[in-house]
């Protein structure tokens, strides 16, 4: 159990998997490769769903890699010790996941032709997923209730930093022939396209009935009962034993559900004056 972050360079991390030493090397000595894709967001973005719908564009829609290789050794997680040290080392072409601001990715990132996917989604559902799937992990502190998880997230105060100045610093990339962005809720209302323009992005071409089962196999309900997709195998050592769960409803807008008037106003107000220097259709929700 944890009652607090391990901090690194003014961030909050988890406690678990994450340590300073490990953190520092990722950061000065990982390399990344031309043919290396980075799938990175701001935590409870759909990360996993994301690297699910790669994995299955990488396998032409066949999911045998899927159903038998856990999502984090598919896509490992640069800045985790486990993560770090099984893509150092990996020959080929990797596929790699992060959640790191941009401050702390690994620097050589910026002279590589890595492709990156950056993927967001509204804050107020990344704060919802995010307030739910914390308090049923063993590796951050928790917060005894919305209203107080509501006003760390809004100091960044939260596993990863700040939402805000993750988005602020990723979009110093937007422009660059390497670098996409996406939104959850596009890849959420209109799945199909989506996935073409990931294709498309990739250098990759789907045949009609691949991408058929790329999105039978990437969808919620599949996903949420796939075990080794689902995190369902970390039940007991990093998340609580009956209730840890990933795929928890996977729709837009739940936020409505559990934020109050008051918060809700409070929080446009903050995403008007923190965000008004971003283009707005970056914010598809809004
Ligand atoms: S993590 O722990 O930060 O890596 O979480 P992440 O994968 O980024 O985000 C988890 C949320 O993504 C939803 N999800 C999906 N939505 C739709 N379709 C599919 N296939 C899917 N897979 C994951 C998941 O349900 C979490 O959102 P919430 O709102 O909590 O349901």
């Amino acid at each position: 159990m944890s009652d607090r972050y391990m901090w690194f360079e003014g961030v909050p991390f988890p406690t678990m998997d994450f340590t300073p030493e490990l953190m520092r090397e990722a950061w000065e000595s990982f390399v990344f490769k031309d043919e290396d894709v980075l799938i990175l967001t701001y935590p409870k973005s759909g990360t996993n769903w994301l690297v699910e719908i790669v994995c299955l564009i990488c396998s032409k829609g066949d999911p045998k890699w899927i159903q038998s290789v856990p999502i984090w050794d598919r896509s490992p997680w640069v800045e985790t010790e486990y993560g770090y040290n099984s893509l150092k080392d990996k020959e080929g072409p990797r596929l790699i996941s992060s959640h790191l601001p941009i401050q702390l990715i690994p620097k050589s990132l910026f002279n590589s032709k890595a492709k990156v996917i950056y993927l967001i989604r509204n804050p107020r559902d990344v704060l919802i997923s995010g307030y739910f799937f914390w308090r049923t992990s063993y590796f951050v502190k928790k917060a005894e209730s919305l209203k107080e998880y509501f006003e760390w997230f809004i100091k960044g105060n939260v596993p990863f930093g700040s939402w805000f100045d993750h988005i602020h610093g990723w979009m110093s990339m937007k422009g660059k022939e390497n670098f996409l962005i996406l939104s959850y809720e596009e890849l959420k209302w209109d799945t199909r396209s989506t996935v073409d323009k990931i294709c498309q992005f990739l250098g990759r071409k789907l045949e009609p009935e691949e991408m058929n089962s790329l999105l039978k196999n990437s969808s919620f309900q599949v996903m949420k009962e796939n075990n080794m997709s689902n995190l369902s195998l970390l039940r007991g050592q990093f998340f609580d034993e009956k209730n840890g769960i990933l795929l928890r409803k996977g729709i837009t807008g739940d936020w409505k559900n559990h934020i109050t008037v008051a918060q809700a106003e409070a929080f446009d107000k903050i995403f008007q004056e923190k965000m008004a220097d971003l283009p707005r259709e970056l914010f598809p929700w809004e």
